[in-house]
């Protein structure tokens, strides 16, 4: 697994900014749940409670101008792209001040504007897309990337190894993060899948090198991370990077996710990167106070974002047709 040999060659500013991402990520999530269990939050939501350490560590080694494609389990690659935390929490909340005025919800947060160009509920669907997303920026010449997370379920659908092989022949930038928290929905992945890493192994398949990371280390991501984005927009075509992590609830809200060994479920814990980073950079001579302060100014920003949505209205009915498509309407229905 790839480590960092020296996370101090890592200049601090950047450190602590891969705190800030997870601290908002894990209070901002932590926050939804406590509204979906008041029943606020509309449909269902799937939290990346433990696996923010990936999404940091990405956020932090891309372009502003860069694409971000994720799953449904995807509130914080969208919050860490730079899409207002307001927002976010409205669209949970299915109000008209969501990120996409209410009618997307938890698992279908999009904002186009901050380069989040989509979550996607259908299990590798959006590996094709992010594969014509870095195919658009070759074909204009403007260096962006395209950053692809999925779960290891996706690893077994046959979009994966469509876009994967024609990542590699077209050499687009595209950088694939497979985030393996070891179980798809239920099922363990291993009872599924005969190799021991499930995106890394098959890399060979298209020519790439398989990457695997420990994905609750912050400093590993990032190494990964600017090495794959680094490469894609050099000219040098996609990776295939797998990301060991674990998500420390169940699959959705409605899944208490007691099929887990509890021994497996402590022992992730026991590595949770919201707990274990800011102890490291402790360690390494930053002062507590700055990362006090960072948690303080989280909470504040999360308090504000669901008063905010709160005070915000349930979409009106006469908009239920608009914004569906492109054209920002649906004319050819009339
Ligand atoms: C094509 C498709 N098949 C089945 C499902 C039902 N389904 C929803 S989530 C899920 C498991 C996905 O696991 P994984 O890709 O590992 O992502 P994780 O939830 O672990 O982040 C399945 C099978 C689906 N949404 N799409």
């Amino acid at each position: 697994m790839a480590t960092t040999a020296d996370p101090h060659a890592i200049d601090e500013a950047t450190r602590v900014a891969m705190f800030r991402d997870i601290a908002r990520a894990r209070l901002f999530e932590q926050r939804a749940y406590d509204l979906f269990m008041k029943g606020l939050v509309k449909g269902t939501s799937h939290l990346a409670t433990g696996q923010e350490a990936v999404a940091a560590g990405y956020a932090a080694a891309m372009r502003s101008d860069d694409y971000v494609l994720c799953t449904y389990r995807g509130h914080v690659h969208t919050l860490l792209r730079g899409a207002p935390m307001d927002a976010l929490m409205a669209e949970l909340l299915g109000r008209a001040s969501g990120i996409c005025g209410g009618k997307g919800g938890s698992m279908h947060l999009t904002s186009v504007r901050h380069g989040a160009l989509g979550s996607y509920a259908i299990v590798g669907a959006h590996l094709p897309i992010a594969v014509g997303a870095a195919w658009s920026a070759q074909a204009r010449g403007t260096g962006q990337v395209a950053v692809c997370f999925f779960g290891d379920g996706a690893t077994n659908i046959g979009a994966f190894h469509e876009a994967l092989n024609m990542a590699a022949v077209w050499e687009l930038p595209v950088v694939f993060v497979c985030e393996n928290n070891l179980y798809m929905e239920y099922t363990p992945i291993g009872e599924v899948t005969a190799t021991e890493h499930p995106a890394a192994d098959r890399a060979a398949s298209y020519g790439l090198e398989g990457l695997v990371v420990d994905g609750n280390d912050p400093d590993a991501v990032y190494e990964v991370a600017t090495d794959t984005v680094g490469r894609a927009r050099d000219g040098g075509g996609p990776s295939l990077v797998e990301a060991k992590t674990y998500r420390h609830g169940g699959h959705s809200r409605a899944d208490p996710g007691t099929y887990r060994p509890s021994e497996e479920v402590e022992e992730w814990i026991s590595r949770d990167p919201y707990v274990r980073y800011p102890e490291r950079l402790r360690d390494d001579g930053v002062d507590p106070a700055t990362l006090e302060a960072i948690v303080a100014e989280a909470e504040a920003e999360v308090d504000h974002a669901t008063n905010a949505a709160t005070d915000s209205p349930v979409p009106d009915p006469s908009v239920i047709l608009t914004n569906v498509w492109a054209d920002g309407g649906s004319s050819w229905r009339k």
